[in-house]
């Protein structure tokens, strides 16, 4: 948690030191601002190096501190960086591996700056929802010109350094060293140890040859791009200051953009997913140090649109996958599929022909279970219908090697149920994807029994390999996306009954921030699948009232697009949802036969029934252990079901509104007689958090 100080000739070298990326939290910055008192006073000392120990130079401003008072402590960032800035001896900063944020900033700081090729250079303040805070905006179109500066900081994605020192006439990096950087950028030190000036960012002038009209340009592009987030239009203005104003007014512009960020609803979403989606990786009962298992070969069961889709995922991790079929036609057809969306991404541009051809390469197909026996995990991901996981997991048991990881793509069905048909539930898990499964970051890790501790571990790395946010579900009818969105679709139902019109309850949804509302997602996925579950239900359990509204579009054959028609119409082969006459009759007729009044209902309602109704089932899973915790459930919701980011995720939702507010409105609602009342019953956790002035954070 500090910084290393040590001498070598007359260099000294200060190593931020604060695993795992050296955020510079309090301490950390006070041992580094110690470390340049330290060779000033040190007559025997004529220059300085600023490294970082470990896998990075600096990750930034400690995260972890943020929301608390040491974030600000003295030497805050801007101050510590006014130390090295002010130093009587030349500093250099030996830049490797990451270099983001605050320590982009403290660098920018430093009189020279060496760096080594592939190191990744960000300011990533704006995905943060915030702008770089401790000169970043000032100093770095300065050093690196005004457009590559302001492209990095509104974008806030990394580049390599070595492309930003061919930057023409930068001033970013003195030297791209491929040979060991802290020797050489000790040499460095010593042979610019007396020379004079010492040269500063801040001295140099950050130029535009036209700047009115290019930031005029800009924001026209930022704001067109970032309707819902206020921080890329604040960064385009701080930058724009760098070029307009003297150094200590753009100073004083930045840290007024940044305070101002900093209590946005938006920011605030956004920094709480970002920890949520690392918090997300960890499991309460199995420890990081939990030994993982190798997967160097992954075998997927059914060539289908799951099957492909999960498929690619492993290939374009460089990981080998066989795939199996009961029938040639069936693989001919997926790899047809595979090959389809991979010519489509090289088409884009998106995918360089030798990478597809590579990932073609990692590709089988067999016919034959005995030929994957070797894999060391194998995902299922045949029909939904638990005869058929039987039949599989049956064959799986036989020829798997032992220590494979026998996986289910199951959507709903009990993961605890079909372990047991093997001999080895403590290798069986779920691995739900998100159709399409290589595009949805989202993978619901479902948890048996049975299911051992390292397999947990390994599939939770896996994720990460393969560019997943994965969330652990414990065992229940729909794990925690699908049993949420069963509320939510109930009550979209119930919405239609009580006088909304499909466009109605869907303009209200994406006015809020959904990607797609319930009924142009329903035509979408198929109407027909909600209604093979609520057929389900209606057996399981007969008491659970549902609009019959979408049973009347599917017994119509309206499907949604793959009929060319449901909730919506469309014209042939298009995809633009239009209102149906055909629909508003049959539930005018729906109602009528129900004798239900057709009332107006605000957008507010609407929304708030939606996404209320997620909160409360969700806080029944958090009770029953089936999510470990809330941030894991806006994860899921932001990653799989469209929720706005800039919200972050239906249970910070909830916190920003108050959970007191919340349960008020479903008080409102349980009284509705059209609703249901009992489901309206605040969950026990919900109702005790919102009585006690808490949150779910
Ligand atoms: N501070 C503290 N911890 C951090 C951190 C940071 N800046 N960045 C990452 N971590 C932790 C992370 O929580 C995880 O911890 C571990 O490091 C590995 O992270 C004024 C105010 C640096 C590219 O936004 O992009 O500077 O869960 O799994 O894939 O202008 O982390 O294991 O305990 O992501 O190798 C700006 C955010 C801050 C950088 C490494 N900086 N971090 O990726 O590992 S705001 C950022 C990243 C700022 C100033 C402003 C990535 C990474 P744990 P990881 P990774």
């Amino acid at each position: 948690m500090t910084a290393i100080y040590e001498v070598r000739g007359n260099v000294a070298v200060i190593s931020l030191s604060n695993p795992p990326v050296n955020g510079l939290g309090y301490e950390t910055r006070k041992a580094a601002a110690a470390g340049i008192a330290q060779a000033e006073n040190d007559a025997a000392v004529k220059a300085v190096v600023i490294t970082g120990a470990g896998k990075a130079f600096s990750g930034g401003a400690d995260i972890k501190e943020f929301g608390s008072p040491l974030a600000l402590a003295e030497p805050n960032l801007l101050s510590l960086i006014g130390v090295v800035e002010a130093c009587s001896k030349p500093v250099v900063a030996a830049i490797h591996s990451v270099c983001m944020g605050g320590g982009l900033e403290l660098a920018l700081g430093c009189h020279y700056r060496l760096v080594s090729p592939g190191a990744k250079i960000a300011l990533p303040e704006v995905k943060l929802g915030l702008l770089p805070g401790a000169g970043g905006t000032q100093r770095l179109p300065r050093a690196l010109g005004v457009e590559p500066a302001l492209n990095m900081i509104v974008s806030g994605e990394p580049v390599n350094a070595e492309l930003l020192a061919q930057v023409p006439g930068q001033k970013l990096f003195d030297r791209v060293v491929t040979g060991n950087l802290l020797e050489e950028a000790i040499a460095f030190a010593a042979e610019v140890a007396d020379k004079r000036p010492l040269p500063r960012v801040r001295d140099l002038k950050a130029r535009h040859a036209n700047p009115e009209a290019f930031f005029q340009f800009a924001r026209n592009t930022v704001g067109a791009m970032s309707k819902n987030f206020p921080a890329p239009l604040r960064c385009l203005e701080a930058v724009a200051a760098s070029v307009n104003m003297k150094f200590e007014d753009g100073i004083r512009a930045e840290r007024e953009g940044f305070a101002a960020l900093m209590v946005t609803p938006e920011s605030k979403a956004l920094r709480h997913a970002f920890f949520a989606e690392r918090a997300a990786s960890k499991i309460a009962d199995v420890p990081d140090s939990t030994p993982a298992r190798n997967i160097a070969k992954v075998a997927v069961i059914g060539a289908g649109t799951m099957g492909g889709g999960i498929s690619m995922n492993f290939l374009n991790a460089g990981i080998p996958v066989t795939i199996l079929e009961t029938k040639q036609e069936a693989l001919d057809r997926g790899v047809a599929t595979i090959k389809k969306n991979y010519e489509a991404q090289v088409k884009k541009g998106k995918l360089k022909q030798d990478k597809y051809e590579q990932r073609m390469a990692l590709l089988s197909t067999t016919l034959s279970y005995a030929e994957i026996g070797d894999a060391d995990l194998v995902i299922e991901a045949v029909f939904e219908e638990i005869g058929v996981k039987e039949a599989v997991f049956k064959q799986l048991d036989a020829v798997m090697k032992p220590g494979a990881i026998l996986a289910s793509n199951t959507s709903t069905l009990d993961v605890n149920k079909i372990a047991n048909f093997t001999k080895r539930p403590q290798d069986v898990v779920g691995m739900h994807f998100f159709s399409p499964a290589n595009v949805m970051k989202l993978l619901e890790v479902v948890r048996g029994a049975a299911t051992a501790k390292d397999v947990l571990a390994t599939v939770m790395q896996l994720a990460k390999k393969i560019r997943k946010t994965a969330v652990v579900s414990g065992v229940c009818d729909g794990f925690i996306g699908n049993r949420m969105i069963e509320q939510y679709s109930r009550q979209a139902g119930f919405l239609l009954d009580e006088g909304c019109s499909p466009a109605q309850v869907d303009r209200a949804a994406e006015k809020f921030g959904f990607a797609m509302g319930p009924f142009r997602m329903g035509d979408l996925a198929g109407n027909d699948i909600g209604w093979a579950i609520r057929k389900r239900r209606y057996q399981e359990k007969p008491g659970l009232r549902y609009s019959k509204s979408a049973d009347l579009l599917c017994a119509m054959g309206r499907y949604g697009q793959k009929t060319g028609a449901g909730w919506y119409d469309y014209a042939p082969g298009k995809r633009d949802a239009m209102p149906s006459e055909v629909v508003g009759q049959m539930l005018d007729k729906h109602r009528a036969a129900l004798g239900i009044t057709p009332r107006q209902i605000s957008d507010e309602e609407i929304v708030h029934r939606l996404v209320f109704s997620l909160v409360n089932e969700a806080a029944h899973l958090l009770e029953e252990g089936i999510a470990q915790r809330a941030s894991d459930v806006d994860m899921v919701y932001l990653t799989g079901y469209g929720f706005p980011l800039w919200r972050g995720g239906p249970m910070c939702y909830a916190d920003t509104l108050g959970l007191f507010n919340v349960v008020q409105a479903m008080k409102r609602f349980a009284k509705n007689p059209l609703d249901d009342a009992a489901f309206w019953q605040p969950a026990p956790l919900l109702a005790r958090l919102a009585a006690e002035g808490k949150s779910f954070s």
